[in-house]
This record gives structure tokens, C-alpha cells and sequence, in this order.
């Protein structure tokens, strides 16, 4: 016993008179400073959550792949530490259909006022409405890019919350039914209004929380194209410009500059539109669009070219580091 004092004494002599002991101890605190809070986004996995999506097939409303991917989307946002909410409903389509939905919720630090809203829509498209053979667009489509990418995002950052608790309140919600909009081949139908986002707006109507409100929403649709450009999108600029702003110049700040196009868009019927109109919450649309194509999207858009083939991690790492950084920072 004795022996073994003395042991530990002479090694923590030793230890303690190796090198500069200062100077190491004030070079790791910078460390820590400069890399702050905020988690580490990994697009590998973020990739791996996209792919999962799709490997289920189109997620359609009342098909067997739909089914699966939400108790999959359910299963793992549980699994990653979240409260979570189901809200199950009975959506009317534009042509009359009976749509069997799910909008999927997971909450962090449930308990806390003060609350961040991240959403994606998990459906995908029945139609490929754009695709340049005609006999092909009554086929539902992969929808890698266009559900599978935001959700496969917000995936990996709950996986990324699960680990290291947020300060603040989060709400990860997966809307159901968004892409189920007028076709442009039906021409009986083309009169129908608010056809699409049939999720978001059951949910603003009845939220999975009575009076949930949260201090701003960010919306992730489309954000995985390789050469993605995310212009500054007109709801958001109208609504909530201080968002806009905030992520913009934190993704500029993290070199992301060249995705985060420093310009304003086009205005966009998407999943943020009932959020902030029937809740009042402010949101922004981070979404890929190209006016280069008479849609305004992707040339991929709606087509079956919206497969993992066109999906990219830099494009991931961009939008989930930069969205991390905002809801780690103050
Ligand atoms: C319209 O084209 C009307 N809205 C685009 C919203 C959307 C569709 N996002 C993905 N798919
Ligand atoms: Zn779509």
C-alpha cells in the first residue's frame, strides 16, 4: 500500500512537470470556444435517412410504403428521445379521395415556453405531373429531394438532440399530404383551391398542443439537390424577415454562401403558409428553386429524375449544419 502512494506521488510529479501545462490548458479552452455548442452534422447519416425514405417506395397516401415509412419516422424519432405525438386523420383530396394520414411529432424539453419549430413534409407525390414521358406521369414518384431530403435532415438533427439536450424548447414535425395538389394533367379538378398541404393545414386548425405556439418556424423543402440554391423565399421575407436574415448570415458565416443565395425568391405555397397563418408563428421556407425551368424548381422537379441519384451530402451538410447552428446559438 505504501509502495503504491509512493508510485502515484513520483507519477504525479511527473505528470505535472511535463511541458507547459499553462499554455496547453489555455490552447484547449479556445478550442472549446471556437467550436461553441453547436453538435457536428453528419451528412453521412443525414444521407442514410434519405435513402431509408426511399427505399420504402413513393410515400403515398394509402399505400403499404406510406404505412411503413411513418411507423419507421415515428419509431425513430422515439428512439432518438422525443416526446412523441401521432396525429392521425382523415384528409379529403382535391378529387374527392379519402386520405388515411399521419402528421409525426417529436418534441424536446416539452416542458420549456420557449419554442423552435422545424418541419419537413413526408409524403411524396403521387404524380410525376413534369416528367417528359407523358406515359409515366400518372406513376408516383421517388420524391428523394422532394419530402425525403428535409425529413432526412431533421432527422439527423434528432438524433443530434437526443444527445446533447437544447436550452430551449424543439418540435420536429413531419407533415403528412403536402405534394397531393391539383395535378396538371386533370383538367376537371384545376378550379380546386388549397389543395396541397392538407397535413399543415389540419394541423393548424387542431395542433397536437391546444395554443401551441412556438418564437419562429424553419421549413426544410427540397434541400438536398446537388448545386441547390436557396433563395430568400417571399412568405418568409413578408413574415419573418429577422429569420431569414439570422440563417442567411449564419450560413454565409459557416461558408456555406454559395447555397444560401444572398437574393430574394419567388413567393411559394408550401407547409409554412398555414403554420403562420393559423397559428401566427413566423417561418421561413428553406427551399431549392431555379428559374432557369418555366416551374421555378429543380428540372428534377416532379419528375422520376427525383431520386437518390440526385441527392448530395454537401447540399445536406449546408442546410443541417447552418439550421444547427441557429437553434444551438442564442
Ligand atoms: C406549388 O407548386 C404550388 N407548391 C410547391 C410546394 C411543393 C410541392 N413543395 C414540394 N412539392
Ligand atoms: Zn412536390
Amino acid at each position: 500500500m505504501e509502495m503504491f502512494k509512493i508510485t502515484l506521488t513520483i507519477l504525479s510529479l511527473i505528470l505535472f512537470s511535463c511541458g507547459n501545462k499553462g499554455a496547453v490548458e489555455t490552447e484547449s479552452k479556445a478550442a472549446v470556444n471556437a467550436s461553441s455548442t453547436t453538435p457536428h452534422f453528419n451528412a453521412d447519416s443525414a444521407y442514410a435517412y434519405v435513402a431509408a425514405q426511399v427505399a420504402f417506395g413513393p410515400r403515398v397516401p394509402n399505400s403499404k410504403p406510406h404505412q411503413a415509412c411513418g411507423d419507421y419516422l415515428a419509431a425513430e424519432l422515439k428512439r432518438m428521445g422525443a416526446e412523441l405525438y401521432v396525429q392521425e386523420m382523415t384528409l379529403t383530396a382535391y378529387n374527392g379521395e379519402r386520405l388515411q394520414a399521419r402528421n409525426i411529432i417529436g418534441s424536446y424539453k416539452p416542458e420549456s415556453s420557449k419554442r423552435i419549430l422545424l418541419f419537413a413534409h413526408w409524403d411524396s407525390r403521387p404524380y410525376a405531373d413534369y416528367d417528359p414521358d407523358p406515359a409515366r406521369q400518372r406513376m408516383p414518384i421517388d420524391g428523394a429531394d422532394d419530402g425525403a431530403s428535409g425529413v432526412g435532415v431533421l432527422l439527423e438533427i434528432a438524433r443530434l438532440l437526443g444527445e446533447n439536450a437544447p436550452d430551449k424548447g424543439i418540435d420536429i414535425i413531419f407533415f403528412d399530404a403536402e405534394d397531393y395538389g391539383v395535378p396538371t394533367f386533370d383538367k376537371e379538378h384545376q378550379y380546386v383551391q388549397n389543395s396541397w398541404c392538407l397535413g399543415s393545414q389540419f394541423w393548424a386548425k387542431k395542433p397536437h398542443v391546444p395554443n401551441y405556439k412556438a418564437e419562429y418556424g424553419i421549413l426544410l423543402d427540397m434541400v438536398g439537390a446537388k448545386g441547390a440554391s436557396f433563395y430568400k423565399e417571399g412568405f418568409s421575407m413578408q413574415y419573418a424577415p429577422h429569420i431569414v436574415e439570422k440563417v442567411w448570415s449564419t450560413a454565409r458565416d459557416l461558408g456555406y454562401g454559395k447555397f444560401f443565395i444572398n437574393a430574394n425568391g419567388s413567393y411559394i405555397t408550401d407547409d409554412h403558409g398555414p403554420v403562420i397563418a393559423g397559428r401566427n408563428i413566423p417561418c421561413i421556407d428553406i427551399i431549392h428553386t431555379n428559374l432557369d425551368n418555366t416551374h421555378g424548381f429543380g428540372s428534377y422537379w416532379h419528375t422520376h429524375n427525383d431520386t437518390m441519384e440526385n441527392i448530395n451530402r454537401e447540399t445536406l451538410q449546408a442546410v443541417g449544419q447552418t439550421v444547427l447552428e441557429v437553434i444551438y446559438s442564442k
